[in-house]
């Protein structure tokens, strides 16, 4: 098995840690959601990598959903002291993190070599490849004004309602080039779309050039394991946009997003168990719907999910 999974913020690293735990290792392939990066008190930050690194390597915080366990913030005390910005909260040791990154990029390394080291220090088998090693950077489109995502999202705690979404560079932004040589040489037999975020996390992905298609037409089957469950978002904002996009939130909404926007591309479309009455009404979009319980607490069912996705060819 070589299994590619696309992912980004919390949900989407649980279903990786699974995957990552399942597999031999290196071979488990990450593509990750950049479109959260965004540069902050001179430092480069990739919320999404930096969740998903966390996560494999053992160290994430569970309580927070983001940053490292054990953490201190006597730089965040100190800076608050100064006057400084600290709506944006980094950890004494996460902050470590980000200054290896914007140091490793302003030496002229790639956001992709950087992450490889990163993973490498970390310990962690799996591979992990940033979506772009150019910038793309979500705006969120609101009724409080056009948002850079982080603003949106952590300043003002996702409260305006939103329009739409747009990533600033992605015309521009070259796909991992890595991920598609691969995917041109028909290297995977797998490919998992995490339950992460429609709009925020996986359309700013499938949108950079070419990289929908090259996922449509390599030979591996694509899972989608739908991150809304019984009509609620499991972590995020993801039901919250939907509402306000007025699209159903459900995993109907869900999958119809994806047979718009991205015809062919998903085979099959897991829902959870509280969900299977939906079933049909997906079918009947051209998407394989599955039904299995999808909620990842314990380190077992992420496992147990994992391995789920990767049998239903199988089935
Ligand atoms: N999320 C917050 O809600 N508040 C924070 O202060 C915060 C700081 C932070 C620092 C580094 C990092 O990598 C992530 C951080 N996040 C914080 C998480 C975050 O940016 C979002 O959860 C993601 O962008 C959404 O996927
Ligand atoms: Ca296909």
């Amino acid at each position: 098995t070589r299994v590619l999974a696309l992912t980004g913020g919390v949900g989407g690293a649980k279903l990786c840690l699974g995957l990552d735990r399942l597999l031999p290792p290196g071979t488990l392939q990450i593509l990750v959601n950049t479109g959260d990066d965004f540069e902050h008190l001179g430092l480069h930050i990739s919320p999404d990598l930096d969740t998903l690194l966390y996560t494999l390597a053992g160290r994430a915080n569970p309580a927070m959903g983001w940053g490292l366990e054990g953490e201190t913030w006597n730089a965040m005390g100190a800076l608050e002291q100064l006057g400084g910005s600290t709506w944006f909260r980094l950890g004494d040791k996460d902050i470590a993190t980000h200054l290896f990154r914007t140091a490793r990029l302003a030496a002229g390394d790639d956001l992709a070599a950087v992450t490889a080291d990163l993973a490498r220090r970390m310990a962690i088998s799996s591979v992990v490849h940033p979506m772009s090693c150019q910038a793309v950077r979500t705006t969120v489109h609101s009724d409080e004004g056009d948002l850079p995502f982080q603003h949106y999202f952590v300043r003002r705690r996702c409260e305006p309602r939103v329009h739409g979404f747009s990533f600033e560079g992605i015309e521009d932004a070259a796909p991992n080039p890595a991920v598609m040589e691969l995917l041109a040489k028909n290297h995977f037999s797998q490919v998992v779309v995490c339950p992460s975020n429609p709009f925020v996390s996986i359309d700013p992905i499938l949108k950079l050039r070419g990289l929908w298609k090259a996922l449509r037409d390599c030979d591996a089957p694509v899972v989608m394991v739908s991150p809304i469950v019984a009509g609620l978002a499991i972590k995020g904002p993801a039901a919250k946009m939907m509402a306000e996009l007025r699209v159903p939130v459900t995993a109907l909404g869900v999958a119809r997003h994806y047979a718009e926007h991205y015809p062919g591309l998903v085979d099959y479309f897991l829902i959870d168990e509280s969900d299977a009455t939906l079933a049909d009404d997906i079918n009947r979009l051209g998407l394989k719907a599955r039904v299995a319980p999808t909620i990842m607490n314990t380190l077992e069912q992420k496992i147990e999910l994992a391995r789920l996705c990767l049998a239903l060819e199988l089935r």
